[in-house]
């Protein structure tokens, strides 16, 4: 029924994503999506939102889809002692947890379903299935992690000791469909049993098989065979249907025209075709001064042009130091011949899209990857905390990128600037990588394009959704 009492045969969808632009970005994404797919859609914000960013982009996104609603969600206040994190995202998300018993009146008139951000859904859980209301999980992350998180109450449990430890005896957990997947490359905040992250990450994995389906920004030829596993229920019994949506396009709001990104598309457009490397950590990941100073020296070494985005702090609103000052004198002057750096948000997609680019050195956020897979960039992926070393794994298995495990994670300072010159030179020379790349790339057009995967598979969603008004 719609709301003045007529029948609507237009689904009526409510998205709550988390905290963060790597949650948030796939979020308005896929909402744009729904509106054009004819959907209602309203959006469920929290202010204020940790970074700048994000408020910026949720601005934007409702005045170029004035039809959205916007519904906002009043936290309880910050509580201290609910939490053993400083990470300001996943305190957030606590946060939003802790007040998830508070959304039902945001959840009327009647949705045809409700869409939850993975990091949010143990909590939010109870209160659809209160209000008979569809809840589906959006994982902003890879296919390979969902099986990993998917999967991963079950593994502790078979590991658990009498004494409630949990003793891994093997380099490597098995997951039914896939390879098996290094004790190595398990987020380190998942293994530390009593953090905030490691308990919502299992509430949150026991709960996908209580959810009715979970929608990931991804396609065939990105992750072929875990889809093909998910969805052949092979990997956690129970589990809904997987939705491979992807991948999610950028949108017309995300586009930025400022004297920077004009400065930059100048830079870019005197460059040769495919000689520039292209270096981004994501919106939330600040390098350490040695870190940056190895990753510099990198740059310089492997003799290639660069456009390297550079970041002071992990929440841009306390981000006021200058460039000079965390690049220091002597990498600033050495650098100004060979490549460009800033310190502001770019849009990413702009460069990606540049024919001057040719490779891309990212941290392994799914969102960034998916976009280079877009655009048939190839990878060097430089895993530093949570998902990435699974999200690299993903890419390298697809052809699309590489990664070099000796690194370790980001923290553990074990890349230095001479192997990080090699790896670039490799990167740059790689014609297979190339191929792949370039592969992939048509294979993301065929899926977005008219009939493609992921315009059957949103149908296939809103048909579902129709028969709940
Ligand atoms: N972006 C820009 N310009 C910038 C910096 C970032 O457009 O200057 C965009 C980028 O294009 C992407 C998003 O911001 O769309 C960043 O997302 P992502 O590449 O996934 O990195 P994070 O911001 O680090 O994302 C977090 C986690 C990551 C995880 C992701 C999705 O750190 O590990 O995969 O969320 O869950």
């Amino acid at each position: 029924m719609s709301d003045s009492g007529g029948f609507d045969s237009h689904p009526h969808v409510a998205l709550i994503p988390s905290a963060g632009m790597g949650h948030l970005t796939p979020f308005l994404r896929l909402a744009a999506s729904l509106v054009q797919h004819h959907c209602r859609v309203t959006l469920i914000t929290t202010y204020p939102t940790v970074s700048l960013a994000e408020t910026q982009h949720v601005s934007h996104f409702l005045s170029a889809y004035p039809q959205v609603t916007e519904k906002r969600f009043h936290l309880l206040p910050f509580d201290p002692n609910s939490a053993n994190a400083t990470d300001p995202f996943l305190l957030r998300w606590e946060a939003i947890r802790r007040s998830a018993h508070l959304l039902a009146p945001l959840l009327s008139p009647p949705l045809s379903a409700l869409i939850t951000d993975v990091t949010l859904i143990s909590a939010v859980l109870p209160v659809t299935i209160n209000l008979h209301l569809p809840n589906y999980v959006l994982f902003t992350a890879s296919a390979k992690m969902f099986s990993l998180t998917a999967s991963f109450p079950a593994i502790v449990a078979s590991k658990s000791t009498s004494s409630g430890s949990v003793e891994f005896d093997d380099d490597f957990i098995e997951i039914p469909g896939l390879p098996p997947i290094p004790l190595s490359s398990v987020p380190p905040a998942v293994m530390d049993s009593k953090s905030l992250f490691a308990t919502s990450f299992l509430e949150n994995g026991n709960s996908f098989v209580k959810s009715n389906g979970v929608l990931i920004n991804s396609f065939d030829a990105l992750e072929a065979d875990t889809l093909v596993a998910l969805n052949g229920r092979r990997v956690v019994a129970g589990l809904p249907p997987v939705y491979a949506v992807g991948p999610l396009l950028p949108c017309e709001f995300e586009k930025r025209d400022d004297p920077s990104t004009s400065l930059i598309l100048k830079w870019l457009d005197d460059q040769p075709e495919g000689s520039v490397v292209y270096v981004s950590f994501g919106s939330r990941l600040a390098l350490s001064m040695e870190q940056t100073k190895e990753l510099g020296d990198g740059l310089l070494s492997s003799g290639c042009r660069f456009l390297w985005v550079v970041k002071g702090k992990i929440v841009d609103k306390e981000d006021e130091e200058s460039l000079k000052n965390v690049l220091g004198h002597e990498l600033t002057e050495k650098i100004k011949d060979q490549g460009l750096v800033v310190k502001n948000w770019v849009d990413q997609d702009k460069v990606l899209s540049h024919r001057a680019v040719g490779g891309f050195v990212s941290h392994g956020g799914w969102n960034s990857l998916v976009e280079a897979a877009r655009h048939g960039v190839p990878l060097l992926v430089w895993p530093h905390f949570g998902d990435q070393k699974i999200n690299a794994e993903a890419v390298e298995r697809a052809g699309l990128g590489m990664w070099v495990r000796s690194w370790g994670w980001g923290t553990e300072l074990r890349a230095k600037g001479d192997e990080i010159g090699l790896k670039i030179k490799d990167l740059m020379a790689n014609d297979f990588l190339r191929e792949q790349a370039k592969r992939i790339e048509e294979e993301a057009r065929k899926a977005i394009g008219v009939g493609g995967s992921s315009e059957r598979t949103f149908k296939e969603l809103i048909d579902k959704w129709k028969c709940n008004n």
